[in-house]
């Protein structure tokens, strides 16, 4: 089908409905009445405003289309299907099976998606970031149009969205809310209320149009007022949940339920039977991103002894990071604090302000993957934690993000607890194939933010608020996946292990020991996932097996069951010392704070005589 007269496109809703309902019938679950409100918008957007070369998704000038209502999948791989590129066959027996990549909810193991979806709230914070890689950075003319839910709309993170998106005047943005009134368990906050919506959404910045989203006029009209607006565009589309099939439009009780076989009959017959229509739409118009060509990164390098905050080292180190031209930075208001400000003062043309809006933060890094930038987002380590489902969704979304997190643990001192990150290594090491680094100097910090960039996955760094001395020459090189031995002798009897602010804290134990005549190696695990297993185990072998690990975290989670899962693992179980903050911190300085949790130098040296029975 080429010439798409609205009877056409018409005719496509309906095949739009019908495969959403078949295919859901068949798989026995998914959303067909989520699929159906929203037909007659996707079958006038893919026919006639959605330029994109489906042979070809990975075209530059392509169009992204985002179903932020990820559960409406049959009515995307629908889609799919009309447009040629996945066969009818695949949809009806691929659907939601096991190995089949027409997964429940999309995710990018189809070439067509750009992001995961399916934790609602989600796909509009996305988009921001494909649009604003659109218009600042490759500077080509595609459009980003993401599919909402109304009820999807009661999460904030559409709103940090939507206030992002005006204020960096993302007119290549356009959310399509799809207004069913219904949401899982029933109504929605605002039923059809099109007015509040307009209100919100204009209060945010944002240019609402409203209209009856099954007149396929009206939404041809407001899709073209969009590609011409000013600012990103909100269509407000009043629909009907489960439209075309008389027995569950407008009905409670029908999200998230297949029809049973006989309904599904009726609804294809009332729908008009099976269609089999291939729809060619515009095509992108051609282009090249913006070149950013890489220069030569030149690492600060640091003085032995020095005292140098890691945090500090990150900026600097990402600075210079920044002349390969795809590195790009966003901060979440704290650039100061994470010296994200260095990077901002060198590329402020690849630097992003997200303000206080974490989830957006990480969403942004997310949409500039998509286009193939190597996004660093930057926050308190504390602050991460708001954002984990967006870091999860990062892992679904195969996207390669960096993170670094400062103001770790209680080092940080008279703050108090509201702004330390005490859970964090637990989250991050949680994350599917993340990376986590914990250096606990400024090279080691310069030489690893340097790989981060070369890093695919979720690859996290946490960095310390408080300066320390540099431990390593500045050519000492910092692989990750290993460790570094700080200090050693070959009648070493006890091991100590830490990360970041706690490996000084080890190496003042060993000294302290040392003057006890008690000789101690001091492990510095910089890299805690992967985790060097061999040097822990060599070291628990050279000191018969006493090993005290010590870090400023809570207990679940961080270096100690990194220690002891990895040597579980190699099939060399051990035990360890394990000292962790396991009170609940207040206020006061680093030190007396590290004190009072158990894991200053002075702990881990009685920690380790008692393994000693000295
Ligand atoms: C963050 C999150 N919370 C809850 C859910 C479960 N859930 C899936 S669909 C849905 C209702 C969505 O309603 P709406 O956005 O209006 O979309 P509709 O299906 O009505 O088009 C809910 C609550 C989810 N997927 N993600």
């Amino acid at each position: 089908m080429t010439t798409q007269t609205l009877g056409d496109i018409r005719e496509l809703a309906a095949q739009l409905r019908v495969d959403s309902i078949r295919c859901s019938t068949s798989a026995g679950s998914g959303h067909p009445t989520s699929s159906m409100s929203a037909a007659d918008l996707m079958a006038v957007l893919m026919a006639r405003h959605l330029r994109y070369d489906w042979r070809r998704p990975d075209d530059p000038g392509n169009d992204h289309l985002i179903f932020s209502k990820g559960h409406a999948s049959p009515l995307l791989y629908s889609m799919f299907k009309a447009a040629g590129v996945v066969s009818d066959e695949e949809l009806m027996t691929g659907y939601r099976r096991f190995g089949s990549r027409l997964e429940g909810h999309p995710t990018p193991v189809l070439p067509w998606v750009d992001v995961a979806t399916g934790s609602l709230g989600q796909g509009l914070p996305d988009g921001v970031g494909v649009a604003l890689a659109g218009r600042y950075l490759d500077e080509l003319p595609y459009r980003v149009w993401v599919l909402c839910g109304d009820s999807e709309t009661a999460e904030g993170s559409m709103w940090e969205a939507l206030d992002k998106a005006a204020y960096y005047h993302l007119r290549n943005l356009t959310a399509i809310v799809d207004v069913n009134r219904l949401g899982q368990r029933g109504p929605t906050e605002l039923g059809w209320d099109t007015d509040a919506y307009t209100r919100r959404a204009e209060a945010f910045g944002c240019h609402a149009v409203v209209i009856d989203g099954h007149d396929l006029g009206e939404i041809d009209k407001a899709f073209s007022r969009a590609a011409e607006a000013d600012r990103p565009t909100v269509i407000l589309a009043r629909t009907r949940k489960g439209r075309g099939f008389s027995e569950v439009e407008d009905r409670e009780g029908w999200h998230g339920r297949p029809l049973p076989a006989d309904m599904a009959e009726r609804a294809i017959l009332e729908l008009g039977g099976e269609r089999h229509l291939v729809v060619s739409g515009p095509q992108p118009e051609g282009g090249s991103p913006q070149a950013w060509p890489d220069g030569e990164v030149s690492l600060p390098r640091y003085e032995p002894g020095a005292k140098v905050a890691t945090r500090l080292a990150f900026g600097q180190a990402l600075t210079a990071v920044g002349a390969r031209g795809h590195v790009v930075a966003l901060d979440g208001e704290v650039d100061n604090s994470t010296h994200l400000e260095e990077f901002a003062k060198a590329h402020p043309e690849r630097y992003f302000e997200m303000f206080i809006a974490e989830q957006q933060l990480i969403a942004a890094a997310v949409g500039l993957s998509v286009r193939g930038y190597v996004p660093f987002a930057a926050t308190f380590a504390a602050f991460l934690t708001r954002a984990h489902d967006f870091i999860r969704m990062s892992a679904i979304s195969q996207a390669s993000i960096r993170l670094c997190g400062s103001h770790s643990g209680t080092e940080i001192g008279a703050d108090g607890p509201s702004q330390m990150a005490l859970e964090d290594l637990a989250m991050m090491r949680a994350v599917h194939g993340s990376t986590v680094l914990y250096p606990c100097d400024a090279t080691s910090t310069a030489y690893l933010t340097e790989q981060m960039a070369e890093r695919a996955g979720i690859v996290y760094m946490r960095t310390t608020r408080g300066a320390y001395p540099v431990l390593y020459g500045p050519d000492e090189q910092f692989p990750i996946g290993g460790a570094k031995v700080v200090r050693s002798g070959p009648d070493d009897q006890v091991t100590l292990i830490g990360g970041g602010v706690t490996v000084h804290n080890c190496l003042a134990a060993a000294g302290q020991l040392a003057g006890e005549g008690i000789r101690a190696r001091v492990v510095d695990l910089y890299s805690v996932k992967p985790i060097d297993v061999e040097t822990i185990l060599a070291a628990a072998d050279a000191t018969g097996g006493r090993l005290v690990v010590t870090e400023d975290h809570y207990p679940a989670g961080g270096l100690g069951s990194a220690v002891l899962e990895a040597c579980n693992d190699a099939g060399r179980p051990v035990r360890i010392s394990h000292l962790a903050v396991r009170g609940l911190p207040g206020s006061g300085t680093p030190a007396e704070l590290m004190e009072a949790a158990g894991i200053s130098a002075g702990h881990i040296a009685r920690a380790a005589r008692e393994l000693l029975g000295a």
